[in-house]
């Protein structure tokens, strides 16, 4: 069929013949009504919406205290990102590695083909070019998302700087990734996300979830891009970007990694308590960050996206008072509650009464909770109060410190420092977590996730690490490497670290390490604060918590390494000789 235009806006668009030519391909194998550039305007989404509120796709909630803000239910079997059903397919499947479920790329494609055969029969096929990063940053990259789903298409407008910018970038540059997506039947069996790093391209069929299909995000800015950032010289993380300003008006910018629903987005939008008067924080990003050597010999950091993909359950003005109010208008909810006047709830709103769940059945507390746990807003980033523009400076922002965490209830505490690069690149390696709601499969166990990017590494973890450890050749003014854990918990299961605003006493006490003008213990681990390093004042906080949380338990660590060393040698032949050395250094000092 031809792919030229026959509905109007997107006759105004200059479609680059590369483009053009792969849509026509797309369109042969996948048969669509019709073919949809996108251009991101405002028009567009007006008509998008309104078709999605005609097929049931989006629901209108409340216009006068939510003005602008719809409700998508999905599938309820399509509420998470699908791990076991992820893959990376390489022509070596080493190169992929044990952290990757691998297939062969013909393989991959034939299977992925047979899926697309057709699947576009009688519906609207949309052409989506958007451009991860500012769109004039040298740092950012383009791709291009083909898919059956406007709600797809609309959280991609959020998301990414999308529509005709991101064309004209792409028509001038050499390279885009590819990404094909259809919802298909939506049945489980028939799921599948598919990267073939080795050709920039991505094939997504089966679900209409989050970081399955909205491809820019973890399949494009984590998986494929990690790939090119090791081939390039730079780094794909799984991090949040914040900027804290002291009262005296220093700005430090920290790049932490934290595993899906860890409280990225609550950190990256860090309310400072009372008792710390004059400090303020800029949220740059949420959930990834590129970094790239910079021209001082610093590492810079830019946010590829545009907008946040956050967990709802748990958001209320003391958790997090700017969340609260962002998404209060012009935001799309998915798989929330709602009340008996039509507003948005979740667990942990603190306000109304749910009556419909998420799956659009009248509300009963016996079949579980009203929103799904891992119900998210998708929200522009310009929305929230302590938006930093230097998001948008295309030179990204120096970071100061790399901050490691994760959500542990035993063992790792409050926070420590990495005694140099090598020691950071091990600790970020031996990271783990407790799994969450994020991904399908049992919530709560830990498992090792090295970097927060065990789901999102597009290679080889061996290989991977072996890259991180490099840049202290690459780079002489490297960040200060840091642990931290919200989420330690006393005998009877009680929290024993406040966390949401209080963590600035912590971030305080790593850019002053940072600046040389903090003190600490030396332990095997790392350096420790003191309990007199951390200003703790106005908190109300038992010393003996204090002590809990600063303290190294050597017997419990002398096992977490002895586990460490076994997660890094699984890697073998692939795992740097030198994080073994690392690791061998910490377990000398743990006299093991
Ligand atoms: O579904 S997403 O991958 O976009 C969110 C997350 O799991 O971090
Ligand atoms: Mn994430």
């Amino acid at each position: 069929m031809a792919t030229s235009p026959q509905n109007h806006p997107d006759a105004l668009l200059v479609k680059p013949a590369k483009v053009a030519a792969w849509v026509e391909e797309v369109a042969r194998l996948t048969q669509p009504a019709r073919v949809h550039w996108c251009d991101g305007s405002d028009a567009e989404n007006d008509a998008l919406t309104q078709l999605m509120l005609s097929t049931g796709d989006l629901v209108k909630l409340k216009e006068e205290s939510f003005p602008n803000c719809y409700l998508h239910r999905s599938n309820p079997t399509d509420v998470a990102r699908v791990e076991h059903l992820t893959f990376v397919c390489t022509h070596n499947a080493e190169d992929a590695g044990p952290n990757n479920y691998w297939m062969d790329p013909p393989d991959g494609h034939r299977l992925m083909d047979g899926f697309f055969d057709g699947c576009m029969r009688g519906r609207t096929m949309y052409v989506v070019p958007y451009c991860m990063g500012p769109i004039d940053s040298p740092y950012s990259r383009c791709g291009i998302e083909i898919t059956d789903s406007p709600y797809v298409v609309a959280n991609m407008r959020v998301m990414t700087r999308m529509g005709r910018a991101a064309l004209e970038r792409i028509g001038r540059e050499d390279s885009f990734v590819k990404g094909l997506h259809s919802i298909g039947e939506l049945d489980p069996d028939r799921r599948y996300i598919m990267h073939f790093p080795e050709e920039l391209t991505i094939k997504s069929y089966g679900s209409g979830y989050g970081g399955n299909a909205l491809l820019g995000k973890k399949c494009h800015a984590l998986r494929i891009a990690s790939w090119q950032a090791r081939d390039e010289g730079w780094l794909a993380e799984h991090m949040l970007i914040v900027g804290v300003e002291s009262p005296q008006g220093e700005v430090h910018y920290l790049a932490c990694a934290f595993p899906s629903a860890c409280g990225k987005t609550n950190l990256a939008m860090l309310i400072p308590p009372e008792a710390l008067p004059g400090w303020k924080i800029w949220t740059l990003g949420d959930d990834i960050a590129w970094l790239h050597p910079g021209p001082d010999g610093r590492l810079y950091a830019i946010n590829p996206e545009a907008g946040y993909f956050g967990v709802v359950p748990g958001t209320n003005q003391k958790t997090n008072r700017h969340a609260h109010d962002m998404i209060r208008h012009d935001t799309i909810f998915t798989n929330v509650a709602v009340t008996a006047d039509n507003e948005p709830w979740w667990e942990g709103l603190e306000s109304g009464t749910p009556t419909i769940d998420w799956k659009g059945n009248p509300y009963d507390p016996a079949h579980g909770p009203a929103a799904h746990p891992n119900s998210r807003f998708t929200v522009s980033a310009k929305q929230n109060p302590c938006y930093g523009t230097m998001a948008d400076a295309p030179g990204g922002v120096p970071i100061s410190a790399i901050v490691f965490g994760g959500r542990r209830r035993e063992l790792a505490p409050l926070v420590f420092q990495a005694r140099d690069w090598g020691h950071g690149v091990l600790i970020g390696a031996a990271m783990a977590s407790e799994t969450t709601a994020a991904a399908t499969g049992n919530v709560g166990v830990v498992r090792r996730d090295p970097m927060a990017m065990k789901p999102f590494c597009g290679y080889n973890f061996g290989d991977y690490w072996a890259h991180w450890l490099s840049f202290d050749r690459r780079l002489p003014k490297l960040p200060q490497v840091f642990h931290v854990n919200w989420f330690r918990r006393n005998a009877e299961g009680k929290f024993l670290w406040p966390g949401y605003g209080e963590n600035l006493r912590v971030l305080r006490w790593i850019i002053d390490r940072c600046e040389n003008r903090a003190g600490a213990a030396e332990t095997p681990i790392g350096y420790l604060p003191r309990p007199q390093d951390l200003d703790m004042t106005g908190l109300d906080i038992s010393p003996k918590a204090v002590e809990e949380l600063l303290s190294v338990n050597t017997e419990a660590w002398r096992t977490e390494m002895h586990e460490i060393g076994e997660y890094l040698r699984s890697f073998a032949p692939r795992t740097p000789p030198r994080i073994l050395d690392e690791h061998a250094d910490v377990a000398r000092r743990l006299d093991w």
